[in-house]
């Protein structure tokens, strides 16, 4: 037999492994739960709730940290169509956002810089008891879904993980 349909056999499998590659690298998908906006991969925990240590210890756990937002449209995308239908959730959702380390310095948990003014729903943050240093979305069981809340951390609520895709 001949050699040379083994060679462009191999040749053929060598091209169609870097072309899968290439897709691959080109196409990369959120993990299975996640959901793709913009250039990042949201979680909208629902099924069980935690506090907002034990969410950001979650989020961590599975290579995220809880979400962090930069721009109103994220917001939109959190708190409409996605924060209703697919978490299944109209509860307000912890976020990254937090003064604990210092009252009324807000940053996010993942470290990301704080560039980006969130809409308090109206009256918030209050710091209510002088206990309120993590931040949730209201969700359409409130007044003011898709605004910011600052809340007792050890509450436990729904959360958003966000991660690279
Ligand atoms: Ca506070
Ligand atoms: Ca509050």
């Amino acid at each position: 037999k001949s050699m040379f349909p083994n060679i462009f056999s191999f040749l053929s499998k060598i091209l169609y492994k870097n072309f899968l590659n290439i897709i691959a690298k080109h196409y990369k998908y959120c993990d299975e739960g996640y959901t793709l906006f913009e250039d990042s991969c949201y979680l909208f925990e629902s099924d069980f709730y935690k506090s907002w240590h034990e969410a950001k210890q979650y989020c961590i756990s599975h290579g995220g940290n809880l979400a962090s937002v930069h721009n109103q449209q994220t917001v939109g995308f959190l708190a409409g169509l996605v924060f209703v239908f697919v978490a299944h959730t109209a509860r307000a959702s912890w976020v990254g956002l937090n003064d604990i380390e210092e009252e009324g310095n807000y940053v996010w948990s993942d470290g990301s810089p704080n560039d980006f003014l969130v809409t308090w729903a109206p009256g918030q943050p209050d710091n209510w008891q002088d206990d309120e240093d993590c931040i949730q979305l209201y969700g359409a069981d409130n007044n003011s879904p898709g605004y910011f809340n600052d809340q007792n951390c050890n509450t436990a609520y729904p959360f958003i993980c966000k991660k690279g895709k």
